[in-house]
């Protein structure tokens, strides 16, 4: 097989665990070499494939550590998503002007998989909300039940709707983009239903909410998981969008330049309760009361 050394690929000067930004970039698969053979680069088996690429490496001096290419089969980009309970469970986003559109363009993507919709009655699913509260007029995106189900993106009114009955237990992608005074929702990679959004989005610090409604709001929590969250200062094209939705396996979006880039678990070794921001703005989420990591992702 053809080896390429990466810039760090190198022997490590102690033993220390390796953080997941060595890891990157993505779409390849790294090997580890005990070279000293004392077992020590971990978890290894015999200079085999060593781990994939979200999970933490054991290395000490004397081993050396390359990245193969990733040549056929899928690359193991995706690991970890978040489950939320529909109870009380979130993400909420630090505060930043980085969310400060103004009037202009964005997009917000995300990927979904309901465990429950309930049945009957008005019901609400908050998959992303910038407002701080009920009252703010800001982006928001929502799966909701009035006589029918329909994802739709509100504003403190109604810019578009898009009738539709996700299936539960089943991965959906949707993004809404506001391109001047358009707004557009996009399910599964298809631009399916339009809308006028000539708001002006002027909160100084949004601290948005992955999975809640704003504070001051009972219910419309999400139950089941979330996964690749995304914020763009910028209109993404339909095409952008059908190659980000990828056929139904999240592509890695790093060339799309996300402002936020909320992985879930991916990059954070799908421990603790901090979703680190890997877009450009370094805006990390929390794990708010108590959402776990699942293995379970788009595939
Ligand atoms: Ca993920
Ligand atoms: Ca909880």
């Amino acid at each position: 097989m053809a080896l390429t050394f990466t810039s760090d690929a190198r022997p490590p000067s102690n033993t220390q665990l390796l953080p997941n930004r060595f890891l990157r970039p993505a779409f390849g698969e790294l090997y580890g070499f005990d070279a000293d053979a004392d077992s020590s680069v971990t978890p290894a088996i015999d200079g085999a494939l060593t781990t994939e690429l979200s999970e933490p490496l054991t290395a000490e001096n004397g081993d050396i550590l390359v990245f193969e290419p990733a040549s056929g089969g899928t690359p193991a980009f995706n690991t970890y998503s978040v489950d939320l309970d529909g109870t009380n469970d979130y993400i909420v986003v630090g505060a930043s002007s980085d969310f400060s559109f103004g009037t202009g363009d964005f997009t917000i993507s995300q990927w979904f998989k309901a465990d429950v919709i309930a049945g009957g009655g008005n019901n609400y699913y908050a998959l992303f909300d910038f407002r701080g509260s009920a009252s703010d007029t800001a982006p928001t995106l929502y799966m909701s039940q009035q006589s029918g189900y329909r994802l739709y993106a509100y504003n403190g009114s109604t810019v578009v709707n898009y009738n539709t009955t996700p299936s539960v237990g089943q991965w959906h992608h949707v993004a809404y983009t506001r391109s001047g005074t358009t707004g557009t929702i996009y399910f599964n990679g298809t631009n399916v239903a339009s809308g006028t959004d000539s708001a002006n989005y002027n909160m100084s610090n949004p601290s948005p909410r992955i999975g809640a409604p704003p504070s001051g709001v009972t219910g419309q929590y999400v139950d089941g998981k979330i996964d690749e969250v995304a914020i763009f200062n910028s209109a993404l094209s339909a095409s952008d969008i059908t190659a980000m939705y990828n056929s139904g396996i999240p592509a890695d979006i790093s060339s799309l330049n996300p402002v936020g880039w909320w992985r879930c678990g991916d990059n954070d070794s799908g421990t603790g309760t901090t979703i680190t921001d890997q877009g450009s703005g370094g805006n990390d989420g929390t794990l708010t009361n108590g959402p776990t990591f699942s293995t379970d992702v788009p595939s």
